[in-house]
């Protein structure tokens, strides 16, 4: 056994990113179910997290939070496979990638048009709709940023999985669940074939949080 521990939240992008990571390097780890968006929640419901986000890993009784540090982490800890090009573009993409998932692409895309878009609905709750355009809109740039990235071919080949591959795709999963969201990406041709091939990967099964639209079978 690893002796690794996941607090995470099942909805959560993030939380996926590192049950992407795991999954990737086939590492078995404990998962503790946590709601950080439940200001009541009382004892083993509450994350441990400093800041009450989701994801925070325990290695032993070595702590991590911040999504970009349980990467790398892992990815130093448990070597093969590595996630980490050698490369220098390729590392500098990597980290742009990641940087603007977490600057701005998780906002519009998983707060504005998933969460109004697709989750509240499921649960029964009202739209607002003007966060939904409002996150559709600003998620244009953001797509086309990383269309550039993609195009370019140094990460997001769909052949080589890196950790902006795994801190990318919660991301589009949960953006791609709404048809609006879903047609935008579209119309980006190269990110729609690095996502044709990822979405098809085992830890994408793995890691469903029940939202994926499509699984096309590998
Ligand atoms: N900077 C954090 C962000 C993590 C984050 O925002 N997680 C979301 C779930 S996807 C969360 O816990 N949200 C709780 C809230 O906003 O109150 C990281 O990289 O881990």
């Amino acid at each position: 056994m690893n002796d690794l521990t996941l607090y995470g939240h099942r909805p959560s992008v993030y939380t996926r990113v590192t049950r992407l990571v795991l999954a990737e390097k086939g590492l078995a780890y404990d998962y503790r179910e946590v709601n950080p968006f439940d200001p009541d929640a009382k004892d083993e419901q509450r994350t441990p997290h400093p800041f009450a986000r989701v994801p925070l890993l325990e290695h032993g009784s070595f702590k991590i939070y911040e999504t970009v540090a349980i990467s790398c982490y892992l990815d130093a800890a448990f070597p093969t496979p590595s996630l980490t090009p050698d490369a220098p573009r390729a590392l500098a993409r990597m980290a742009q990638v990641i940087s603007i998932v977490d600057a701005y692409g998780y906002w519009p895309l998983v707060r504005q048009v998933f969460s109004q878009g697709v989750f509240r609905p499921a649960d029964g709750l009202e739209t607002d709709k003007t966060e939904f355009a409002a996150g559709l809109a600003a998620a244009e740039a953001v797509l086309d940023a990383l269309e550039t990235v993609a195009l370019e071919g140094y990460v997001l080949t769909g052949d080589t999985p890196t950790l902006a591959d795994c801190h990318l795709a919660p991301m589009i999963a949960a953006f791609a669940a709404a048809p609006k969201g879903r047609a935008a990406l579209a119309r980006r041709p190269a990110l729609s074939k690095w996502w044709s091939k990822w979405s098809t990967r085992s830890s994408m099964h793995q890691t469903d949080t029940g939202f994926d639209v499509t699984h096309p079978q590998p």
